[in-house]
């Protein structure tokens, strides 16, 4: 049996985002190369220990761990500028604002410029706030990685806990090849790369398949 690759000890950066339902950009996220782990939360507001049922001011986010050498910031943002489930224009309730959260000073200055670039070049105001990333809070379990935990046969092949939910590459991936996210030859390699059982291999192609070019919406 291949060994599933759960862990990986590339260095890395954080990257976070508020894009709307964060279901949909731990999929597209976790489909990106460079991509090494994802997480969703709640961020940005200051009220204490938000739940889903809960949020106080905070907004759905998603925390990405990303290789730099291998996708940048600008790469990242390029897909947030281009997946957001709410738009970017029209002013919604604070769980699905658009949020840039940085993490320091490069990427405060890198989306403060991307958002002026944007704006000039969609020709109208943008509700996009780049703001510092404060106090993350992990979502329940049930929100990690919600298009892969829909299949559970293959969590439980996958061995996920808990923990892994928040931490594992492999799920990132799967998360987002089930529902057609990603490129199809990046597919092809991580299904090698990141130790895949046959059966397992075959079943997410069959998702990928059906899926790609379809919405990636909640
Ligand atoms: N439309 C979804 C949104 C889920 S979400 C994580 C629902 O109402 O369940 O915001």
């Amino acid at each position: 049996m291949p060994t599933l690759i759960h862990e990986v000890d590339t260095p890395y950066r954080k990257a976070t985002f508020g894009m709307g339902c964060f279901w949909a950009s731990d999929a597209l996220f976790g489909a990106t190369p460079g991509v090494l782990r994802t997480r969703v939360g709640y961020s940005g507001g200051t009220s204490l220990d938000p739940v889903y049922r809960n949020l106080g001011d905070h907004t759905e986010v998603i925390e990405i761990d990303y290789d730099p050498k291998v996708v940048s910031f600008e790469d990242l943002l390029e897909l947030f500028w281009n997946n957001h489930e709410y738009g970017l224009t029209a002013r919604i309730k604070k769980q699905y604002t658009s949020l840039i959260l940085y993490h320091d000073e490069d990427q405060k200055r890198i989306a403060e410029i991307a958002l002026k670039k944007e704006i000039y070049k969609r020709k109208e105001e943008l509700v996009t706030e780049v703001i510092p990333a404060g106090i993350f809070y992990p979502a329940e379990d049930y929100h990690q990685k919600y298009r892969l935990q829909q299949h559970s046969w293959l969590c439980e092949a996958l061995g996920l806990t808990p923990e892994l939910l928040q931490t594992s590459h492999v799920a990132a991936r799967l998360n987002g090849y089930l529902v057609g996210v990603g490129a199809e030859e990046n597919l092809a390699k991580d299904v090698v790369t990141l130790g895949l059982s046959e059966k397992i291999a075959e079943y997410v192609k069959r998702h990928y398949e059906q899926n790609k070019g379809g919405s990636l919406y909640c």
